[in-house]
């Protein structure tokens, strides 16, 4: 029989020395989180959660009704526990400190409630992106600065894919497993064990409208998948493009691919798209573990160092080959 999410985080949890059983009562909260969020994105209209907000967030982008509700579902399933010192999403300018009349924990929580959301109207799959942090050691109010840690320093990174099924695929940097959420019962099953992102594709995925914008090393890129045997390259590609990076990244962990959301100087001042706490740090974390590779095109991205919680970084990752090819690029440039 498959065993469920919690069962297999407790049963990970036994292999850890002096593990209190902290992170998984964390990972339950979670979980609980995405469920609810799966229900709300599932009934739509039913419920009357599509549309406009009418209000904006840091970044300039319009929110829909169901980033604000999925953002209010992630704070209160997340804050009471007792396991957290703070969060941190897209959806809110500053860090959210637990609230005093809850017990403080050990760890920080970033994240995307509700990604692709230009997808919702139109009934495309969207996701859910999280990374824990450890909070720094002694520190028991913190503030931005503590969330500035490199991709590295992540204890666990997950999504929840809101699709033709729910899907919640977690890291804890033994690898990555993929959970269905089995409606009749209410728990996510281990449906997907040990993913793994082949290191070869003919399968990319770029918004092309933005080429104009790119630099020479993504042009190049491109224009050779395009072209493919007719191009130099030694097999033809396929292309798609979601708008929903969890869709993408998902696709990416079953059959390989490569993604890409470069550099571009379609906006000046912006180094992306993607934002690194909770959009490219996680998904590289999982990506990585699943023998992929994530740069920005010059550096891995889970060794920068953050200089901002809604900071912005170009993405390229998937296929190990591919990748690395993109990269060779941007070196020969
Ligand atoms: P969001 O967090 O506001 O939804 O933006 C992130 C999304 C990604 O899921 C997706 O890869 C990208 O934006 C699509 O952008 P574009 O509409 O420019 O193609
Ligand atoms: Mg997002």
């Amino acid at each position: 029989m498959n065993k469920n999410l919690i069962q297999f985080i407790i049963e990970e949890e036994r292999h850890i020395p002096g593990a209190t059983g902290d992170f998984t009562d964390l990972l339950g909260d979670i979980t609980i989180a995405c469920k609810k969020i799966a229900h709300a994105v599932n009934k739509g209209a039913l419920i009357g959660v599509l549309g406009s907000a009418g209000s904006e967030n840091i970044q300039g982008e319009t929110q829909k009704k169901l980033d604000v509700i999925t953002n209010d579902i992630f704070i209160a399933e997340n804050e009471w526990g007792g396991h957290l010192a703070a969060m941190a999403s897209e959806e809110m300018d500053e860090i959210y400190p637990i609230p005093a009349k809850y017990p403080k924990g050990k760890y920080l929580l970033t994240f995307d409630p509700l990604d692709g959301s230009s997808n919702i109207d139109v009934n495309i799959s969207v996701g859910t992106i999280f990374s824990i942090l450890r909070c720094p050691e002694g520190v028991t109010n913190p503030t931005a600065a503590d969330f500035m840690q490199p991709g590295t320093k992540q204890v666990c990174a997950g999504y929840a894919l809101y699709g033709p099924s729910t899907m919640l695929v977690i890291t804890t940097g033994n690898g990555v497993n993929g959970f269905t959420l089995d409606n009749d019962i209410g728990e996510f099953m281990l449906t997907h064990p040990k993913m793994m992102i082949p290191a070869d594709t003919q399968e990319f995925a770029i918004n092309m409208s933005n080429r104009r914008y790119w630099e020479e090393p993504v042009q190049r890129y491109v224009e050779e998948c395009v072209k493919g045997k007719d191009g130099g390259r030694e097999k033809n590609f396929n292309m798609r493009w979601v708008a929903s990076m969890v869709a993408e990244v998902h696709r990416i962990l079953t059959r390989g691919g490569i993604f890409m959301y470069p550099f571009d100087t379609k906006e000046p001042g912006k180094a992306g798209k993607l934002r690194l706490m909770y959009e490219a740090n996680p998904m590289s974390f999982i990506v990585e573990q699943a023998g992929g590779m994530c740069s920005t095109g010059r550096e891995r991205i889970m060794e920068l160092q953050p200089n901002g919680l809604h900071q912005r970084v170009p993405v390229i990752l998937g296929s190990k080959n591919e990748v690395e090819r993109v990269v060779g690029y941007h070196k020969g440039a």
